[in-house]
C-alpha cells in the first residue's frame, strides 16, 4: 500500500532561481526539507494534478536520490504520468525534446550545469515549460515567492522506482515511464543534418577528439558520432558520466578542456575538436591549431546553417545574448533577416523561437542551439559543425579565414573574476553604474566613449521589460565592454567582464585575441576600478 503524507515544513531562504534554475551546493540541496520545499513551490505554481511531465539530470551526486524523491511527491500532487531517462539521466536538450515530443506539462531538470558536481560541489533544479523551455522569470519569481510562504509539502511513501532497466511502472497510481534517454534525441538529430555526408567524412579518414568530460553527452554522442556516424571507436573520450565528472570541472572552455586544447594545438592533431558541458547543452569546437570564440561559432553556424538539410530553406531570424559579440549580427544583415539582442540566459530565446522571429540562437558562454528544441544543445552544434565541414570540404581555419575575410572580425575574450567577496562585487558595480551618464565623451585608451547603460530588454513577443542586465560601455571605434555578476556561482560573486574590437580587415585579422584586445582591457580595468574594489589584478578564467 501506498499512502501520501502532508509534512509540515517552513520556508527556507534563498530558493531564488538564477539564470538557469536553482543552484546551491550539494549538502545544502540534500538539507532537511531543502529539495522538497523547491519541489511542492514548483508544483504549487505550475499546478500537477493530472499532468504528465519528464525528469531527468546530468547523472551528478544526488541525482538518483533527488530523481525518487521528486518522483514520490509528483505522485502525491497528483500527477499523471513522468517521463524519466533511465538511470534518472537526460541531457537538457534530450529533457527539452521529450517535452515537445510528448506535448507534456513541462519537466524537471536536475542539474547545476558547467558547476562541478559531487558531495561538496554543486546540485541544481529548474522547471522547463511545456514549450520545453526554461521557464521564464514571472514563473520563477513566483516560485520563488511561493518557497517563502510554504508551509506544508506531499509526499508518497512508497519504494524506489527502478530507474536502472526502461519500461513502465506505477507509482500510487501515477504512470512513470523509464524511456531511453538518447534514442529520440538522437533520431531528432537525423532529421536535421545530412549523416550520409558526415559518415562519408569519417569514412574517408577525417578524425576527431570528443571530450565528454565525464558528463552527460558521452552516451549520446558515443551513440550518434561513433555508432551511427562511424567514426572510429575511441574518439569520444572521458564518456562515461560519473558522479562527480571524474574531478573533472565540466566547463567546456579552453582552460577547463585543457587536454583537448593541447591535442589539438599538438602534433598529429585531428581534424575537429569538440567538449561539452555537465547537462550537454554547451559546446566548444576547435579545428586543428585554431580555436573557434563561441560569439565566431555562432556567427559562421549562421552563415552556413543552409548547407544542413534541416535549415536549408534559410533561417527567420538569428538572436544572442547581448554580451555575445555583433559578429552574428553581421551575418544577419547580409542575409536580410532579424537579429535580436535578448539578456543573458536561454529563457529570453524561448519567445523568438516559439514566435518564429528566431531560428539560431547563441551566447558567448558556448550555447547555441535553434528551434529543433528550446534550450541550447551543444552536440546539436557539433554536428552543424560537422555537416558544414562535410558539404565545404575545407577545414575550421580555412573557414573561419574566409568567414572574417567576408564579415571582418570581431575580437571577443570574456575575462572571469571568480570568488569575490559579494559586497565588494556589489560595490563595484554600484560605482559603475553611478558613473555611466558621465562616460560619453571621454576618451581612454586612445578610444572615445559613444554611449554607456545598463542592459534593459522588452520583450518583443509579450513586452515583459527585465532590467539591470549587464553594464555596457560602448565606443565609436565599435569597441565594447561588458561588465556582469554571474547568475549560475554558488560562492561569493564572479565578475565577467565581456571585451570585443572590431577589426574590418583585409589586414589584421590574425591577431591573437588578447593582443588584439589589450587596450580594450586596460580601458575595462580603469573604467570600473576593478582592482581598488576587488584586490584583483588578473582575472581567474579567460575564455
Ligand atoms: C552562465 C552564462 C550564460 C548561460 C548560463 C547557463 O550564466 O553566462 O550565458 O546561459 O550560465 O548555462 P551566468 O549568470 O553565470 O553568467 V548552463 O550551461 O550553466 O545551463
Ligand atoms: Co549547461
Amino acid at each position: 500500500m501506498t499512502q501520501i503524507t502532508t509534512v509540515a515544513t517552513s520556508p527556507i531562504a534563498g530558493q531564488k532561481p538564477g539564470t538557469s534554475g536553482l543552484r546551491k551546493k550539494t549538502p545544502v540541496f540534500m538539507g532537511r526539507h531543502y529539495l522538497e520545499n523547491f519541489v511542492q513551490s514548483i508544483f504549487d505554481v505550475v499546478g500537477a494534478k493530472g499532468k504528465t511531465f519528464v525528469l531527468g539530470g546530468d547523472g551528478r551526486y544526488f541525482n538518483d536520490r533527488a530523481a525518487q524523491v521528486i518522483l514520490r511527491m509528483a505522485a502525491a500532487n497528483g500527477a499523471a504520468r513522468v517521463i524519466v531517462g533511465q538511470g534518472a539521466i537526460l541531457s537538457t536538450p534530450a529533457a527539452s525534446h521529450l517535452i515537445r515530443l510528448n506535448k507534456t506539462d513541462g519537466g524537471i531538470i536536475m542539474s547545476a550545469s558547467h558547476n562541478p558536481g559531487g558531495p561538496t560541489e554543486d546540485f541544481g533544479v529548474k522547471f522547463n515549460m511545456p514549450n520545453g523551455g526554461p521557464a521564464p522569470e514571472g514563473a520563477t519569481e513566483a516560485m520563488y515567492k511561493r518557497t517563502t510562504e510554504i508551509t506544508e509539502y506531499r509526499m508518497l511513501e512508497a519504494h524506489d522506482v527502478d530507474l536502472s532497466r526502461v519500461g513502465r511502472h506505477d507509482l500510487g497510481g501515477m504512470v512513470v515511464d523509464v524511456v531511453d534517454p538518447v534514442s529520440d534525441y538522437a533520431a531528432l538529430m537525423e532529421t536535421l543534418f545530412d549523416f550520409p555526408a558526415i559518415r562519408a567524412m569519417f569514412a574517408g579518414g577525417f578524425r576527431m577528439r570528443m571530450d565528454s568530460m565525464c558528463a552527460v553527452t558521452g552516451p549520446y554522442a558515443t551513440e550518434i558520432l561513433e555508432n551511427r556516424l562511424g567514426a572510429p571507436k575511441g574518439t569520444v573520450v572521458n564518456g562515461t558520466p560519473l558522479p562527480d565528472f571524474g574531478g573533472m570541472h565540466p566547463d567546456p572552455n579552453p582552460t577547463w578542456a585543457k587536454a583537448l586544447m593541447d591535442e589539438m594545438f599538438g602534433p598529429g592533431a585531428p581534424d575537429f575538436g569538440a567538449a561539452s558541458d555537465g547537462d550537454g547543452d554547451r559546446n566548444m569546437v576547435v579545428g586543428r591549431g585554431i580555436y573557434v570564440s563561441p560569439s565566431d561559432s555562432l556567427a559562421v553556424l549562421a552563415a552556413n546553417a543552409h548547407l544542413a538539410p534541416g535549415y536549408k530553406a534559410g533561417l527567420k531570424g538569428v538572436a544572442r545574448s547581448m554580451p555575445t559579440s555583433a559578429a552574428a549580427d553581421r551575418v544577419a544583415e547580409a542575409l536580410g533577416i532579424g537579429r535580436y539582442e535578448t539578456p543573458t540566459g536561454w529563457k529570453f530565446f524561448g519567445n523568438l523561437l516559439d514566435a518564429g522571429r528566431a531560428t539560431i540562437c547563441g551566447e558567448e558562454s558556448f550555447g547555441t542551439g535553434s528551434d529543433h528544441v528550446r534550450e541550447k544543445d551543444g552536440l546539436w552544434a557539433v554536428l552543424l559543425w560537422l555537416n558544414i565541414l562535410a558539404v565545404r570540404k575545407q577545414s575550421v581555419a580555412e573557414i573561419l579565414g574566409e568567414h572574417w575575410a567576408k564579415y571582418g572580425r570581431n575580437y571577443y575574450s570574456r575575462h572571469d573574476f571568480e570568488a569575490i567577496e559579494t559586497a565588494k562585487a556589489d560595490a563595484m558595480m554600484a560605482a559603475l553604474r553611478g558613473s555611466l551618464a558621465g562616460l560619453p565623451g571621454q576618451v581612454i585608451e586612445g578610444m572615445t566613449v559613444s554611449g554607456a547603460d545598463d542592459f534593459a530588454y522588452i520583450d518583443p513577443v509579450d513586452g515583459s521589460v527585465s532590467t539591470k542586465q549587464g553594464v555596457r560601455v560602448l565606443f565609436s571605434d565599435g569597441s565594447r565592454i561588458v561588465y556582469r555578476l554571474s547568475g549560475t556561482g554558488t560562492e561569493g560573486a564572479t565578475l565577467r567582464v565581456y571585451l570585443e574590437r572590431y577589426a574590418a580587415g583585409p589586414s589584421g585579422l590574425d591577431l591573437d585575441a588578447q593582443v588584439a584586445l589589450a587596450p580594450v582591457i586596460r580601458a575595462a580595468h580603469d573604467l570600473a576600478g576593478i582592482a581598488a574594489h576587488t584586490g584583483r589584478t588578473a582575472p581567474d578564467v579567460v575564455t
